[in-house]
Order: structure tokens, then sequence, then C-alpha cells
């Protein structure tokens, strides 16, 4: 998967360096560029935002760097090919597991990160006929700019894509994979500060130890998430037929 990433603060997207997603990089999975917006600024103090139209607080980036930043990511690709321009606000569409999915099926994402009141609205609706625009936002609060949101979408799509994760089987069995949260993990000692390990992880019985976890799932999820359980089955636990 190709990432192209547009900010005023390429330092801020340095841990994609780190961890799984900069070994991806590596490795060539994943082939990811920053840009610095201001490189395509045209003035001496290399100026990206200005006094917003109507008047109120704050400042808009303007547009002309942002078309040109954009027509230099474009002009990088293949002919005839439509990236996913993802743009980071509040206002955006709620990131879950199924979007993350959902972009990690494309071959290429461009983030464009707003700072200070945002850009100015032309730029999306101009970038509309060259990219699929989405707006994406992280959750209902209010981060500085998109930077964030960046290297969250990057690591949740990143380790979806094949290769990314060691073992393939770590993916399934997660939260929000399947609906629920996952259940409780021990591993040594035995016994650590009074609190034992449940004595059924320690049986050697595969079929009580899967139905123990699917039933600690279901009990943490209505605990923790009931919005996640579905309407027809947010009934108690209890109720909750156990598949192991
Ligand atoms: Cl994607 N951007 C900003 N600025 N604030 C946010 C957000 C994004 N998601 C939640 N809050």
């Amino acid at each position: 998967m190709r990432i192209d990433v547009v900010t005023i603060f390429p330092d801020y997207l340095a841990p994609l360096d780190l961890s799984l997603i900069g070994r991806a990089r590596r490795s060539g999975l994943i082939d990811l560029a920053v840009h610095d917006l201001r490189d395509f600024t045209t003035d001496r103090h290399r100026t990206v935002d200005d006094t917003p139209y109507g008047g109120g607080a704050g400042m808009v980036m303007r547009p002309e760097p942002w078309g040109r930043a954009l027509d230099h990511v474009l002009a990088s690709g293949g002919p005839g090919v439509r990236p996913r321009l993802l743009v980071p606000s509040p206002g955006g569409r709620r990131f879950d597991q199924a979007m993350a999915r959902e972009l990690a099926a494309e071959p290429w994402l461009v983030f464009a990160c707003g700072r200070y009141e945002g850009i100015d609205e032309r730029v999306q609706v101009e970038a509309a006929e060259r990219f699929d625009v989405t707006l994406v936002s992280l959750g209902d609060y209010v981060l500085n700019g998109g930077e964030v949101a960046v290297l969250a979408v990057t690591e949740a799509v990143g380790r979806l894509l094949p290769g990314v994760v060691g073992n393939a089987e770590s993916l399934v069995e997660e939260s929000h994979e399947d609906g629920l949260l996952e259940y409780p993990v021990y591993t040594k000692p035995p016994s650590w500060r009074g609190l034992d390990v449940p004595p059924v992880l320690v049986s050697g019985d595969h079929t009580r130890i899967a139905t123990w976890r699917h039933r600690q799932r279901l009990e943490r999820t209505a605990a923790r998430r009931p919005d996640l359980l579905a309407p027809a089955s947010a009934a108690p636990v209890e109720d909750l037929e156990i598949v192991p």
C-alpha cells in the first residue's frame, strides 16, 4: 500500500518509523512519504494560513499550497489512479474497525492534515475531481490537528495488510474484529500477590477453555460496551447463547 501525508509538522509523523509500521515500511509492504505543506508555498515566510472571510476567531489554511501539494502527490502516481483522500476532521466519519478494513483494501491513501480552524473549503471540493474524498474523525473530542489521526489510522490499517503482523491469528480474536471485546489473558506466575490464574485455563480442557473465554467476552462487552451488542442480543448475559 502507498500512503502520502501532507502536513506542516512532518516531525509529528516520526513514530511511523517505529515498531510494526516501521518494519513494514523497511520491508516494502508500506510505501509511506511525508510531505511538508510549506514546501508548496511561494512567499518568503512560507505562509500557509490567513484570516477567515466573514470574520471570527483563528486562522484558515489557504488553498494554494494545498492545491500544489495535492497536484505533486497525484503526479507521482500512475495515470488514471484515483487515490483515497482522507481529511482528518472532528466533523468527519467516525473511524472504526470496519473503516480500517475498508481502507486496507485501497492501493493508495493520501492524508491532508489541517491545523488552525481548518482548510479552505474549496480544497476538498476541487480535490473531489481527482480523489475519493473522505472526512475522518477519531471520535467526539477536539484535537489540534490531523496528525494524531494519521498515526492512529495508519497503524490500524497497516496492521491489517498481509505480512505486516507476523501471526495472522492474532488479528482475528481481537476486540472489535467480531463485535466483542477480548477475553482476559494471563501468564506466569500462576499465583501473584494473592491472585490466582482462573483454574480452567490450566485444566488442559480446550473445549471448556473456549467456552469460558467466549462467556468472558460476552460478559465484558455487556458490562463495558453494551452499545456493541446488537439490540436483538442486548439481553442479560445469562440469556446469551454460548458459541465457542
Ligand atoms: Cl481527525 N482531527 C481533529 N482536529 N480533531 C479530532 C479528530 C480529528 N478526531 C477527533 N477529534
